[in-house]
């Protein structure tokens, strides 16, 4: 790497663990929330906004090389007929959480079903409808498995649950 392309001082380029795929910039106000959480616990995360079915050959091509780029952990979160997380799902070996976007007609339960009604073999972890901070916190959680650190982390943030929930 020449001079050149050096990072500013102070800055760090972090291969990211965990990433995001939103449906739409729509989505963002909810799915943000997933980055909040990654920050409190110190994990290197990436957003992208992309969508199953105006996208399709970005999410298959996300989802192909996701686990070469050194992601860990996928976060997918779409409203309505949502495949995007079933889309990923099929195409990695990475385990996918899916988070189910209300902002329909249906309020969330068309995507509620579409994200947790996978059949066998592909399987989506699916939070509730808009529970994109217990997506985070679930993805920080597997990423805790082989983290002490991490773990910690989760730890402390159990405890400090007694005292009401501060994101
Ligand atoms: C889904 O359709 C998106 O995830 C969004 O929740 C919904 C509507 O998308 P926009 O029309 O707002 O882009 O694909």
């Amino acid at each position: 790497m020449s001079d050149e392309e050096q990072p500013p001082e102070g800055s760090s380029v972090e291969v990211p663990l965990v990433g995001i795929l939103v449906g739409s910039a729509s989505d963002l106000p909810v799915m943000q929330q997933c980055t909040a959480i990654l920050e409190r616990f110190q994990i290197p995360h990436e957003l992208r906004v992309v969508s199953a079915h105006r996208n399709p050959d970005a999410v298959d091509e996300y989802a192909r090389t996701a686990e070469e780029r050194g992601i860990v952990c996928l976060i997918c979160g779409a409203g309505m007929a949502n495949h995007l997380a079933g889309a990923v799902a099929a195409r990695t070996a990475l385990p996918v959480i899916g988070v189910p976007l209300s902002g329909s007609k249906l309020s969330g339960l068309d995507s509620l079903f579409s994200t947790v009604q996978m059949p066998t073999g592909v399987p989506v972890a699916t939070v509730a409808v808009d529970g994109a901070m217990n997506a985070a916190i679930l993805a920080a959680q597997i990423l805790a498995v082989r983290d002490p650190e991490v773990r910690q982390r989760i730890y402390e943030f159990k405890d400090s649950l007694a005292e009401g929930f501060r994101p």
